[in-house]
């Protein structure tokens, strides 16, 4: 599959890549969530809902391989280091009790993907307590196993769990590439910055491209 991107083209087989959604949670999406409790708006979040359905969809039809990942901690918040759940001063922390049920904490209803963007059966969904989506969780082996090579990606926020997760993909030998409509960050400035790093370089950590690219390829 040949997708037009920037810096350069993105070449890959589909059947060794993966479409990965990250953080698509009720919890950084909707009001009440983890990520309003830092002082965010969250509204500007559900605008890349279309464009991820889309993909999605198509992803899907092609029979690709599709992952899911939440920022999920244990109820009893032992993979959560202090250092995590203390900085900041956010109106609620990580395991208190909000309207959405005790926040980023695994199995509850803020922490649960969005209906829209609902894993299907068969797919793969990883819970990280890190930022990145390699970080404690046994991905690594699992794509391995699958004899994924290339990495897709789409979901929240493009600074944070996308970029840090596509740095990690990168160190450990993914070619990856991000959807510029199907991320976003509470901050534009962010994004766009994010977006610039990413491709920079001829490629350092990935690629970009907009979602009528890939889906243009799978046609
Ligand atoms: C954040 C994430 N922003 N999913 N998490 O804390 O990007």
């Amino acid at each position: 599959m040949h997708i037009n991107a920037q810096p350069f083209a993105y070449e890959c087989d589909p059947r060794a890549t993966a479409l990965v959604l990250i953080d698509m949670q009720r919890d950084f999406i909707e009001p009440g969530g983890f990520g309003e409790t830092l002082g965010n708006d969250v509204s500007l979040l559900a605008a890349i809902v279309p464009a991820c359905r889309s993909v999605l969809a198509a992803w899907r039809r092609a029979g690709g391989l599709v992952l899911h990942t939440r920022e999920a901690h244990q109820p009893d918040l032992s993979d959560c280091p202090p250092a995590k759940r203390l900085r900041g001063n956010p109106s609620l922390r990580i395991g208190d009790a909000g309207p959405m049920g005790r926040i980023l904490v695994a199995g509850e209803p803020g922490n649960q993907i969005i209906d829209a963007l609902a894993p299907a059966p068969g797919e793969l969904v990883i819970d990280k307590p890190g930022k990145g989506m390699f970080w404690a969780t046994g991905l690594h082996e699992k794509l391995q196993a699958r004899g994924v090579t290339h990495l897709i990606f789409m979901g929240v926020t493009t600074e944070v769990c996308v970029q840090t997760s596509m740095r990690e993909a990168n160190d450990r030998g993914y070619d990856s590439l991000v959807l510029e409509d199907c991320t976003e960050s509470y901050f534009p400035a962010f994004k766009a910055a994010t977006l610039e790093m990413i491709r920079a370089q001829g490629a350092i950590v990935g690629w970009t491209a907009r979602s009528e690219a890939l889906l243009a390829a799978l046609k």
